[in-house]
């Protein structure tokens, strides 16, 4: 084996003058810098999945909403989870071994994690709709090839899409079966799902889908023919953006500039929602003739979300039962998490930045709710809280109509990672539940203005933060500063991190209005300079 790797190895020499860091998603760069990466990232699996005797790890390559030139790699965890943290470094060290010893590197993390290399090695893999894709494939393939690991090439996938098989793959056959083994058995679950979550209610009007450009476009369009028409209870959906991937549309412009794609033709009050390259994040806005652009984030699904199923638990009567939560980062809106602990009567987690964080936390619920305001999120159901939504017996129609939705949700929801086109389904199925309109959504509670800026400073790691990134232990001292300016603010709150995927310093701040929070930011952004 370590000669098939030696010679395959050599196909895909890594770069001497780089260094690469797996980091919150996973590698990525300019395509043209990853073959090797991606090789190695090829040689961890086939080590991960022989750790884990033989179970089935999968690998995705994608950039998200990056730019089409770049492109990504990242693995997933049996249960769909993402890449436990210890392997993340290992990722490291094998993505920047040199050369000459890179089968040194092999053996010696092969021998250090007692892995046996005759226990079969399994993986499958997708991609999003870049075209450096299916090179990056061959690295891949020529690396599986010399450990001899098995593996299934599902090629174009949403990100969720690989998440959901890697589970199945892993649970075929088991009481924790989550689907059947294929593309067409992710959209028969959704589809099934959606039809039993709506129980007949109707959406009003249409819902323009805004796809990035990405890998969602032909996902989303699939997963139509599993929908009912419009007419027979499903929603009328209107794709746009499903070409090749470009800028001015998706996800992450809608939510950092604040306006709709300018190709959406949508009309006023009408329903919008922007996937991003991959298809895990959703973001939703209108525009109302008063106010102009309205969105509506992550934080408005995640308390969307909340309310709903707190509602339907209450009715079912399991809420003493169930603990429900909702987890976020210190990027949410300060009025989202009032709105969460005042109004919903629910407690709020804060965790660091990266959705492997806010998943985990979200485990700790029967019912956990996690959104970063970007738009990525999910809910997770606890082993308890799916056994009582099937084993209560119901004491009135009302009740069993709670359990029936309840039920459903399990199945609509993709519990392994946030799936923008299963989250755009909830949204849709809880609007024509509550007979609400973006506008009725949208008034629940009113964001605090804000402000993210990107400060390029000399060396990020210098900025070192704690209280789940919220306060900086370093550089001495600046914390205190930042404390003395947001006490000159009403509703003022501010906070200083190094991104995790670009090599700058974040910084958000929120007030009491516009101007103050641009003020607020660009005042602690010059502090930290
Ligand atoms: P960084 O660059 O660490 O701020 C960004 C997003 C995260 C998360 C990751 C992974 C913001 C402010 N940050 O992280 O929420 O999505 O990318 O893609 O949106
Ligand atoms: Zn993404």
């Amino acid at each position: 084996m370590d000669a098939a790797i030696l010679s395959a190895s050599s196909k895909h020499p890594k770069p001497v003058d780089r260094t690469f860091q797996y980091g919150t998603a996973g590698f990525r760069m300019k395509a043209n810098l990853l073959d090797s990466v991606v090789f190695r990232v090829g040689l961890v699996a086939a080590l991960r999945s022989r750790k884990l005797g033989g179970q089935t790890i999968g690998v995705m390559i994608t950039a998200s909403h990056n730019p089409p030139e770049d492109n990504g790699v990242k693995l997933v965890d049996p249960m769909g989870e993402m890449l436990e943290q210890t392997w993340e470094s290992y990722s490291t060290e094998l993505a920047n071994a040199p050369n000459e010893s890179l089968i040194a590197v092999y053996q010696k993390l092969q021998e250090d994690l007692k892995i046996n290399g005759e226990t079969p090695a399994r993986v499958i893999f997708g991609r999003d709709t870049r075209p450096s894709g299916p090179k990056l494939v061959t690295a891949l393939v020529d690396a599986l090839h010399a450990t001899g690991t098995e593996y299934t090439d599902y090629k174009l996938l949403t990100t969720p899409q690989l998440h959901y098989l890697t589970r199945c793959t892993n649970t075929e056959g088991t009481p924790q079966s989550y689907g059947e083994v294929s593309e067409k058995g992710y959209y028969e679950k959704l589809g099934e799902a959606f039809v039993r979550a709506m129980k007949g209610k109707k959406t009003v009007g249409p819902v323009t889908i805004d796809c990035a450009n990405g890998v969602g476009g032909p996902k989303l369009t699939e997963l139509l023919k599993y929908l009912p028409k419009a007419s027979e209870g499903g929603v009328e959906i209107k794709i746009i953006n499903d070409d090749v991937l470009k800028a001015e549309c998706g996800a992450d412009f809608v939510k950092t500039k604040q306006r709709a794609p300018p190709s959406s033709k949508a009309g006023k009050n009408e329903r919008c929602c922007s996937l991003d390259g991959d298809a895990d994040r959703l973001i939703y806005y209108f525009s109302d003739a008063e106010h102009g652009f309205r969105l509506l984030d992550g934080d408005k699904i995640a308390t969307l979300a909340a309310s709903f199923i707190g509602d339907l638990a209450r009715e079912a009567g399991l809420a003493q039962e169930l603990k429900i939560g909702v987890v976020q980062t210190a990027y949410a809106n300060g009025a989202s998490t009032k709105y969460v602990e005042k109004t919903l009567g629910l407690p709020v987690v804060c965790t660091p930045t990266g959705v492997k964080w806010l998943h985990h936390a979200a485990t700790k619920f029967d019912v956990g709710v996690y959104f970063e305001a970007n738009g990525h999120g999910t809910v997770v159901f606890s082993q308890q809280a799916l056994k009582a939504f099937h084993s209560k017996n119901p004491e009135s129609p009302a009740q069993a109509s709670a359990l029936s939705t309840l039920r459903a949700l399990t199945d609509l929801i993709n519990q392994t990672v946030g799936d923008a086109l299963s989250d755009m389904l909830l949204v849709e199925t809880i609007l024509a539940h509550k007979t609400w309109t973006p506008r009725e959504w949208d008034l629940t509670y009113v964001d605090l203005p804000n402000r993210l800026v990107r400060v390029e400073v000399a060396d990020r790691n210098m900025f070192k933060t704690t209280n789940a990134e919220r306060t900086l232990v370093e550089p001495h001292g600046v914390q205190d500063q930042i404390d003395a300016l947001v006490a000159k603010f009403k509703d003022g709150r501010s906070f200083a991190r190094a991104s995790g995927t670009e090599d700058a310093l974040r910084v958000y701040a929120e007030a009491a209005t516009r101007s103050e929070a641009d003020d607020l930011a660009n005042k602690v952004a010059a502090l930290c300079k």
